[in-house]
């Protein structure tokens, strides 16, 4: 078992807290309030409960750390303070929503820039993901690889669809058709971060998608280089939470899958 670190204890131990309150509201999701947030994009009042749960512990645990949350974005330290929480606490809410069992809550570090933790705990599965920078990576505390496979027939992939409001569907269609005919299988469960979880365990040899935020895939970018992977944006550039664009894989797939996904024209603002 791996010994864990005081950062990671305390992402573990709110996380913790947290999805005690999303399993219970999860068990009674058909009466929640909920509230619209923009077409095909719901906030629900768990989401809400369990951000003011993670702000509330990690602050009382790291007072001086900045944080960057979903629902309430930057904290007014965020420019200044060297270390900061970013934070997702129901990625997959509309599978929340629908009663889908595929949710998870997503905790990264970030010191002076650079992504140095991460937690990923689906509550209903009870598989807490975590890794720190040159630690490895675990579930529940057994250490995880990304998998092996080499060749692109064999590999299962996971990806995101552009939904009503978001993204672009014709991009999106042009990389699904480039990729779909030579590989496995491709998976879309809605849940970025557990995507990239499971890339790191090496249930998937590949993930890509567009269009995400810091919160979904900082502490999946963590997992997936911990565990052994290659993670970039599509096209190989550098990846940072703040990229566009996200392609995880094995130590193996990444410069073919690279090579199979269309190169996109940058979108006109
Ligand atoms: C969602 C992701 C999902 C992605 C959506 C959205 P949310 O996060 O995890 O996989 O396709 O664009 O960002 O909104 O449930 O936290």
């Amino acid at each position: 078992m791996a010994t864990r670190s005081a950062h990671i204890n305390v992402m573990i131990r709110s996380a913790d807290k947290a999805a005690r309150a999303l399993r219970r509201d999860y068990g009674e999701v058909a009466n929640l309030q909920v509230s619209r947030k923009g077409p095909a994009d719901f906030v629900s009042a768990a989401d809400l409960k369990a951000e003011q749960i993670l702000r509330e512990e990690l602050s009382r645990a790291r007072p001086d750390y900045a944080l960057l949350m979903e629902e309430s974005g930057a904290s007014a330290n965020r420019a200044t303070a060297e270390r900061c929480w970013i934070v997702d606490p129901l990625d997959g809410t509309t599978n929340f929503l629908h009663g889908l069992p595929h949710f998870a809550i997503s905790i990264a570090l970030e010191e002076r820039g650079e992504l140095i933790a991460g937690v990923v705990f689906d509550p209903i599965k009870n598989e807490m993901y975590y890794a720190e920078k040159g630690q490895g990576a675990y579930l529940n505390n057994r250490r995880i690889r990304v998998s092996s496979r080499d060749r692109l027939e064999d590999a299962l992939i996971a990806t995101g669809i552009p939904f009503m409001g978001h993204g672009d569907r014709p991009a999106f269609m042009a990389e699904l058709d480039a990729v779909s005919g030579k590989v496995a299988g491709v998976r879309r469960w809605g849940t970025a971060s557990l995507d990239l979880a499971y890339v790191a365990a090496g249930r998937y040899d590949g993930y890509w998608e567009r269009d995400l935020s810091s919160w979904d895939i900082a502490a999946g970018i963590v997992l997936v280089r911990e565990a052994g992977g290659q993670v970039s944006e599509i096209g190989g550039k550098n990846i940072r939470h703040q990229s566009a664009s996200i392609l995880a894989t094995n130590e193996t797939l990444h410069t073919p899958l690279n090579r199979l996904l269309p190169k996109l024209a940058p979108k006109s603002v």
